[in-house]
């Protein structure tokens, strides 16, 4: 089954975004089946990236095709090290201001910061409040179809 694989530090949110893209992906996948397509797709949570032992996350880091790096705050060298290793492993990369609803602005200074340092573009995303949630699922099954 496509692996699609959810980094970032302790606490970042990934097991709550998991959670929330799968009710998502439950909504989406009813409306899917009545049209005859749906991707199988495997959501892989992972320990913190700034774990001592962070051996299972390189594991995962080898199967998936996509993954979210989540970024909470502005100190995100360890992230960005990690996008760089999924990219040589052949995975595209979705970068996420994760836990969005927690930012006065939702996140868009922090996404103008990762860009001005990487290039990189974001999407804010809130599992407490549900916004970005459908963004990022059309983000995911975009680069999943193009490497159809
Ligand atoms: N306000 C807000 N809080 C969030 C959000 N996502 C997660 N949290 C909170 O942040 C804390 C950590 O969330 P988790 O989803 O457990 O984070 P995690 O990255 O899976 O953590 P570990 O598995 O321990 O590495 C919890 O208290 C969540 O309730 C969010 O989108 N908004
Ligand atoms: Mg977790």
């Amino acid at each position: 089954m496509r692996q699609v694989g959810i980094f970032g530090k302790r606490k970042s949110g990934k097991s709550a975004l998991m959670y929330a893209l799968t009710k998502h992906k439950i909504k989406v996948t009813f409306r899917a089946m009545e049209i005859g397509s749906v991707t199988k797709v495997m959501l892989v949570d992972t320990v913190g990236v700034d774990v001592e032992d962070d051996s299972t996350a390189e594991q995962s880091a080898q199967s998936v095709e996509v993954s979210l790096m989540l970024i909470t705050d502005d100190s995100f060298e360890l992230e960005l090290g990690w996008i760089s290793k999924l990219k040589k492993n052949g995975s595209e990369v979705i970068v996420v201001i994760s836990q969005a609803d927690k930012f006065p602005d939702g996140g868009k200074a922090l996404a103008a910061a990762v860009k001005e340092v990487s290039g990189l573009q974001t999407i804010c995303v809130s599992a407490q409040t549900g916004e970005g949630v459908e963004e990022l699922d059309e983000e995911i099954n975009r680069l999943l179809g193009s490497r159809d």
